[in-house]
């Protein structure tokens, strides 16, 4: 059983306190690897560390520090296989989509490392004769990146990432259900030729060392992924010390099925949509509403193939759908389900924690349908876990209403074959992300990821976006003129 340390100023040191957890499979309770519990001052460590190396890495060109990160990418292709398993041991999603995370870890890293051959700023003419304006961008400092358990290196490649080509050093604080594939991803920088003090590496609580990443104001950034709670947390925690924040938060995203709609291929999308991951990703499908004309026979379909799923061992390639990623994650779930039936709504397919055998030593519980009317709570809150609300409706426009009635805003999908509902739909989801005739998980690194309402407070992660978290925009004058020029005030006047 491999101990790690904390990874501070290049080095794998121990943490003072001495204090370790676990990180353990949810699939089979097995202990993975020991972390240490890190406390205020490891993380007061890792800010000297990387206050220190930040004026070197700011200096080195952005097209080298592009090519450490390529090098990274390259690393972690030839390591797709083995840290693939890694995610889905630690995590329990199955192991395509451990191998998924991997792939949309590679692909942000090939894709922003050519960021460091880009890092636009505007160039445009001056008010006045012989000036030239333009704006360039700069890395703002030390900056903070803390990071979730369901994508456990692709969300933590995103922020890395991006901070790192933008000449940032990091304090990277990974949740502690997933310590050990950040561990990796560490080990991958260093193999890259990160220099020492860049990137640093702090496991623990969320209490002692997130609130010193938040609270600390030699911190001057914080990048957060997790829930809406602990975003708003975060968010005005920071705000004391006017950081700049970007928090991605939760989903409630609901997919359309209008009469006209292949079903066959909607009921596949829904099933990839709801039960992925177990339906933990911020961008699930957790609400199926379907025109009154075909919902008998999507609901007949889709029970019967969600019935058919197979339950198991996420390692196990002939396996639909894994564990949850953690017992509170089952309390949660289970709660929720026990909260839909006493909300009335129809339980119609799972509900229960598969028991026996292989089942009882892990989290794992059947995906859940219930035919449920809007408004109940299951149709409203988040739950982030394999549970679906279907609901029926009349109309189109009934079916956008549904849709955005609730207080998040990430992701929604919409199939139907009319072009001009498709349109109408792009432009009345009230969502950062839409899906015409594809479910509502899926996203592409090279385009902006990011929701509106209380999904999120504005930003966008990864495509062209991902960098303006992580840099400043310097605006920049140029006068060649040698006179003094004065802008915005009159010819006439111009006599001091
Ligand atoms: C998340 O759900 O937290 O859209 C991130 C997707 C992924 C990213 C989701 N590629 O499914």
């Amino acid at each position: 059983m491999k101990t790690y340390g904390l990874f501070i100023d290049g080095k794998w040191i121990p943490s003072k306190t001495g204090k370790i957890f676990e990180t353990k499979s949810p699939g089979t309770g097995e202990v993975l690897a020991m972390f240490p519990q890190g406390t205020k001052d490891d993380v007061i460590k890792a800010i000297d560390a990387a206050e220190k190396a930040f004026p070197k890495w700011k200096k080195h060109p952005a097209p080298k520090r592009g090519e450490i990160i390529f090098k990274a990418a390259s690393i972690m292709r030839e390591k797709k296989d083995e840290l693939g398993s890694t995610v889905s041991q630690e995590m329990g999603k199955i192991i395509a989509e451990g191998k998924g995370d991997v792939q949309e870890s590679i692909d942000f890293l090939e894709y922003i490392a050519g960021e460091g051959r880009r890092l636009l700023g505007e160039t445009t003419p001056s008010e006045l004769q012989n000036k030239f304006c333009m704006t360039v961008r700069q890395p703002i400092g030390v900056v903070g990146c803390i990071t979730p358990w369901n994508f456990p290196t692709a969300i933590p490649c995103w922020k890395l990432g991006a901070a790192l080509i933008s000449g940032n050093t990091v304090i990277f604080k990974p949740a502690s259900l997933t310590p050990l594939c950040a561990a990796e991803l560490i080990e991958i920088f260093d193999e890259a030729g990160l220099p020492a003090g860049v990137l640093n590496f702090v496991t623990g609580s969320a209490s002692t060392v997130g609130n010193e990443i938040v609270e600390n104001p030699r911190v001057k950034a914080i990048s957060f992924t997790g829930g809406v709670s602990a975003g708003v947390d975060v968010y005005t925690r920071a705000a004391k010390y006017l950081k700049s924040v970007e928090v991605e938060l939760g989903g409630k995203n609901p997919q359309i099925i209008m009469d006209d709609a292949n079903t066959n291929l909607a009921i596949e999308g829904v099933l990839f949509g709801a039960f992925g991951s177990q339906g933990q990703r911020c961008t699930a499908t957790s609400r199926l509403i379907v025109h009154e004309k075909v919902y008998a026979e999507v609901i007949d379909n889709l029970v019967k193939r969600t019935n058919v799923l197979k339950i198991g061992d996420p390692l196990d390639p002939t396996v639909n759908v894994g564990p949850v990623a953690s017992e509170d994650q089952l309390k949660t779930v289970l709660n929720y389900i026990n909260i839909g039936v006493k909300e009335g709504a129809r339980l119609i397919c799972g509900g229960k924690r598969l028991t026996g055998g292989i089942y009882d030593k892990g989290f794992f519980v059947q995906p859940t349908i219930f035919e449920a009317k809007h408004g109940m709570r299951i149709t409203k809150e988040e739950i982030f876990g394999p549970v679906l609300s279907v609901m029926k409706v009349k109309n189109y426009e009934e079916a956008v209403k549904i849709a955005n009635d609730v207080e998040y805003g990430l992701s929604s999908s919409i199939y139907t074959k009319d072009v001009n509902l498709a349109f109408r739909a792009i432009e009345d989801f009230e969502t950062g992300i839409t899906y015409i005739n594809a479910p509502t998980i899926g996203a592409e690194v090279h385009l902006p990821f990011g929701g509106i309402k209380n999904t999120g407070n504005g930003g966008r992660e990864a495509g062209t976006t991902a960098i303006d978290e992580f840099t400043e925009i310097k605006t920049v004058f140029i006068d060649y003129s040698n006179i003094l020029q004065k802008a915005q005030i009159e010819e006439s006047s111009r006599n001091m």
